[in-house]
């Protein structure tokens, strides 16, 4: 009696820790996927809190003397952590995956705040881009072009799942 009472209890418990390991495993076949399937850049409504003059700010910009700092995203950092930039000095900066799955830029506090004048990846180019996410694959680098505006101090993450649990955020600073 007590025997077939306890055996469906079991079973129940294995069920459930059965459900939640399959519950991690789908987070990590997504996160698999969009490494292979080529996760893409993800833009906005120009209107929506961008800066508004961006493209006359880029055009009256000293581009022969912009700067190119480079930005590393790796498993599960960004490298430097911080980053600085100075409002009115154009830049290139290069974003770099040296990890080994896709990681994505996102910081819609700094995505807001620069006048972008192109991103340009090994696909193409697109100008005044309104990004909402940078995806980089395995490898991959991608300049983005920019005029920093509104001063403050923005997060930077990767939404990649469980990454930024991991420690994958970060800090940029317009001064
Ligand atoms: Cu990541």
């Amino acid at each position: 009696m007590e025997g077939r009472t306890v055996i469906p209890i079991e079973r129940g418990v294995f069920a459930q820790a059965g459900k939640a390991a399959l519950a991690v495993l789908a987070v990590l076949a997504v996160g698999g996927a969009g490494g292979c399937a080529g996760a893409q850049d993800v833009f906005g409504d120009p209107g929506a809190g961008y800066v508004g003059d961006a493209r006359e700010r880029v055009a009256s910009a000293d581009w022969p003397r912009a700067e190119t700092p480079t930005v590393v995203l790796s498993e599960y950092a960004f490298s430097p952590g911080t980053l600085t930039f100075r409002a009115g000095t154009p830049y290139r900066l290069r974003i770099e995956n040296g990890g080994d799955s896709t990681h994505f830029f996102v910081s819609d506090g700094f995505f807001k705040a620069i006048a972008p004048g192109r991103l340009i990846t090994r696909s193409g180019e697109t100008a005044q881009p309104a990004l909402k996410s940078i995806a980089l694959a395995p490898g991959e680098a991608k300049t983005l072009e920019f005029v920093p505006v509104r001063t403050g101090a923005y997060e930077l993450e990767c939404t990649a799942p469980l990454h930024a649990a991991f420690g994958m955020h970060g800090t940029i600073l317009i001064r």
